[in-house]
C-alpha cells in the first residue's frame, strides 16, 4: 500500500486569496491594469529601469540587477487632482532573499532615475519596503531632500513564489498599509497631498497583477470602528475601571456599553455621546466575573454610527475565579489540566475535587485535595462521560480563608483525538482509519509521507487527521472509515451528542461532509453537515444523536467521516479537510 501512495503524490493547488478584484460601490477607478493587453499596459505604464514586461496576463519583472527596478503610472494616466485613494495589486515574489516589493507614491516631480537619486536634494517621495530587509519586515519611509525618515516597522515576511494582496490607502491625513488584508502600518502622515504612484522590484524578479487605484480613498468599515481597547480585549484580573480605545477615523463621540452578556443594547449604554476616547466606569463591578463592552463611534453628523466590535474582560475578585475549563462545560480530553485565577492576596490555594457536587460543596474529606501554591491542578485520568465538581479556597495572609464557588465540568467519551497515530508500520492513521485506497471511495486519509497525521493545523493536542476527497470521479463520494473493537455505548450517563471539530482549506472543491454511524447490526445512520469546506478556521459539528434513528447507540461498530452523498452520489469537487477531536459528551 505504501509504494501506491508514493506513486501518488498529489500536486498541491495555488493558494487563491479572495480579496477585492474591483472598486468598491461608489468609488471611481482612477487607474487600473490587468496586464492582459499587453499594448494597452505600454502606454498605461512609465518604465524607469528594470525589464518590465506585460505579458501571459501579469506584469513580470525579470532583472536581478538593481535595486532601483522601478516602473510608474504614466504621467498621462495620472490627475493630480486625485489626492485621496486606494491602491491594490497582486504581487508574486520569485526571488528569494533580499528582495522586497516596494510601493511608491506621492512622488513628486522630479522621479528618481536611478537608485542613489533616492537620497540627493531633488527626491521628495514616500516609498513603502513592503517585506524588507530579507524578508522581515514592513517599512514605510518618507524621503524627502536627502533624509529618509522610517514612519512604522512591523514584521512582515511574505511566502515566495505565491500571489500576496497589497493594500495602500493614501488620505489627506494619514497613510495606512494592508498585506493579505493584515495591516501593517496605520499612522497619520502628509507631508504632501499629490504625486504620482510606482512600484519597485528591489533587486528581484516578481510579478504583479489586478493593479488598481480608485478613489476617494476606501473606507472599509474596520477603519471606521473603535480598536486597540484597554483593557486588551480577554484580559485577565482588571481592577480599575478604566476604558480606553483608539478612535475611529472620523470619529466626534462615542457611545459606551458595558454588561455580562455580549448582547449590549440600550439598557447597557453606560456613556452616551463622549467627546473622549476613554471612560471611568463609577458603578460597581461585580468580581471575578466577565464583561463585555462596545464602543460605537459617532461621526460628526451624529447620525452615522459605526458599531464597535464586542470586547471582553475578567474582573478581579478575593476568591479564586476564571476557572479552566470554565464552569458548566465538557473538557475535551479525560486528562484535563484545571486552572483558575487567585484571588487578591491569596497565598496558597485549597482544592477539592470529586465527583460529588455534595461531597466539594461540604469540603469532605474525600475530595480534600489539599493545600498548593501553585494555581493549577491535574485530577490525574478520569471516568468517561462524568461530571466532576471542583472548588479552590484561598488562603491570604493572615490566615483567613475565602471559599470559593463549586465549579463543574463534564468529560466526554474520547472517540479519537488522533494523538496515538505514529510513523510506525501498525501504527499509522490510515490503517485505523480505512479510506479509498481499500474502501474504493475517493478519499486518502494521510501524507503520502511521513509524519503520516497532520502536525500544523490542529484542533488539539498534537495530531489530526488530513482527509482529502475527490469526487470528481466515480464513485463520487469519499468517506474514511472506523471499525470499533470491541463496539462502542454511545449512550452512557446520559452523553447524546457526537462532536468533532473540522475545517476545509480556501481552494477546496464544493462538497458536504457527513457522518455515518453503524451499528452491530449494520444499520447505518447519516447525517450532514451544511458548513462550505472553504473555511480555514475550525468548526465545531455537534451531532446531537437522537437525530440518528434506526441505529443501535449502544453498539456503535463503525463510524464514517465523507464528503458528498454516499446514497445518492453525484460528482462534485476535491480537497482536503481536517479532522479532529472526535468524541461523544452531554450537550
Ligand atoms: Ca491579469
Ligand atoms: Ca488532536
Amino acid at each position: 500500500m505504501i509504494s501506491q501512495r508514493l506513486t501518488t503524490c498529489r500536486t498541491l493547488a495555488a493558494l487563491f486569496l479572495l480579496f477585492l478584484s474591483s472598486a468598491p460601490v461608489g468609488a471611481q477607478i482612477y487607474f487600473s491594469d490587468d496586464f492582459n493587453d499587453p499594448a494597452a499596459s505600454k502606454e498605461k505604464w512609465q518604465v524607469i529601469t528594470g525589464d518590465w514586461q506585460a505579458a501571459d496576463g501579469v506584469y513580470h519583472q525579470l532583472s536581478t540587477a538593481d535595486p532601483w527596478l522601478a516602473t510608474f503610472v504614466a504621467a498621462s494616466q495620472w490627475n493630480e487632482q486625485w489626492e485621496e485613494y486606494t491602491l491594490e495589486f497582486k504581487v508574486k515574489i520569485l526571488t528569494t532573499g533580499d528582495a522586497p516589493v516596494n510601493v511608491l507614491f506621492r512622488v513628486q516631480p522630479q522621479i528618481p532615475q536611478v537608485w542613489a537619486d533616492r537620497n540627493t536634494a531633488t527626491a521628495h517621495f514616500y516609498r513603502w519596503i513592503v517585506n524588507g530587509y530579507t524578508n522581515t519586515e514592513s517599512r514605510p519611509y518618507l524621503y524627502d531632500g536627502g533624509t529618509a525618515t522610517m514612519l512604522a516597522q512591523t514584521p512582515n515576511v511574505m511566502e515566495v513564489g505565491i500571489w500576496h494582496h497589497i493594500m495602500l490607502i493614501v488620505t489627506k491625513t494619514g497613510l495606512a498599509g494592508y498585506v493579505n488584508g493584515v495591516e501593517k502600518f496605520d499612522i497619520q502622515h502628509a507631508k504632501w497631498t499629490t504625486g504620482r504612484i510606482g512600484i519597485q522590484a528591489y533587486n528581484g524578479q516578481m510579478d504583479f497583477d489586478d493593479f488598481i487605484v480608485y478613489g476617494p480613498a476606501y473606507m472599509p468599515d474596520w477603519r471606521l470602528k473603535a480598536k486597540k481597547p484597554d483593557p486588551a480585549s480577554g484580559a485577565v484580573g482588571v481592577q480599575l475601571p478604566l476604558f480606553r480605545w483608539t478612535a475611529g477615523e472620523g470619529a466626534a463621540f462615542h457611545n459606551v456599553y458595558l454588561g455580562t452578556t455580549r448582547e449590549l443594547g440600550e439598557a447597557q449604554l453606560v456613556l452616551p455621546r463622549s467627546v473622549l476616547a476613554m471612560f471611568y466606569y463609577t458603578g460597581a463591578l461585580l468580581p471575578g466575573t466577565t464583561y463585555y463592552w462596545r464602543v460605537d463611534e459617532i461621526e460628526q453628523d451624529t447620525t452615522t454610527i459605526h458599531a464597535g466590535d464586542v470586547w471582553s474582560f475578567v474582573t478581579q475578585d478575593v476568591k479564586a475565579y476564571y476557572p479552566t475549563p470554565a464552569d458548566q462545560t465538557n473538557t475535551m480530553s479525560l486528562t484535563p489540566t484545571l486552572t483558575w485565577q487567585a484571588g487578591t492576596a491569596a497565598t496558597q490555594h485549597h482544592v477539592y475535587f470529586g465527583d460529588s457536587n455534595e461531597a466539594v460543596g461540604q469540603g469532605a474529606a474525600a475530595v480534600d485535595k489539599g493545600l498548593q501554591a501553585e494555581t493549577t491542578f491535574a485530577p490525574g485520568t478520569l471516568e468517561p462521560a462524568t461530571s466532576y465538581f471542583w472548588r479552590v479556597d484561598e488562603t491570604v495572609a493572615g490566615g483567613a480563608i475565602k471559599i470559593g464557588p463549586v465549579w463543574t465540568f463534564t468529560t466526554p467519551l474520547p472517540v479519537d483525538d488522533f494523538e496515538s497515530y505514529t510513523d510506525d508500520e501498525g501504527g499509522r492513521i490510515y490503517e485505523t482509519w480505512i479510506d479509498g485506497w481499500t474502501n474504493s471511495t475517493g478519499s486518502t486519509v494521510g501524507y503520502v509521507q511521513a509524519p503520516f497525521a497532520e502536525q500544523a493545523i490542529v484542533h488539539g493536542g498534537k495530531q489530526s487527521m488530513p482527509l482529502d476527497y475527490n469526487n470528481v470521479k466515480s464513485p463520487f463520494y469519499s468517506e474514511a472509515e472506523r471499525e470499533f473493537s470491541p463496539v462502542q455505548n454511545w449512550t452512557i450517563n446520559g452523553i447524546d451528542m457526537l462532536s468533532l471539530f473540522f475545517r476545509g482549506k480556501g481552494n477546496n472543491g464544493a462538497g458536504k461532509l457527513y457522518v455515518a454511524i453503524e451499528d452491530s447490526a449494520g444499520k447505518v445512520g447519516v447525517v450532514t453537515n451544511d458548513a462550505a469546506l472553504t473555511t480555514t478556521s475550525w468548526i465545531e459539528w455537534k451531532v446531537p444523536l437522537s437525530g440518528v434513528t434506526g441505529v443501535n447507540l449502544a453498539k456503535v461498530k463503525k463510524l464514517y467521516l465523507g464528503v458528498g452523498d454516499r446514497a445518492a452520489p453525484v460528482a462534485g469537487g476535491a480537497g482536503r479537510l481536517y479532522i479532529d477531536d472526535i468524541r461523544v459528551t452531554k450537550p
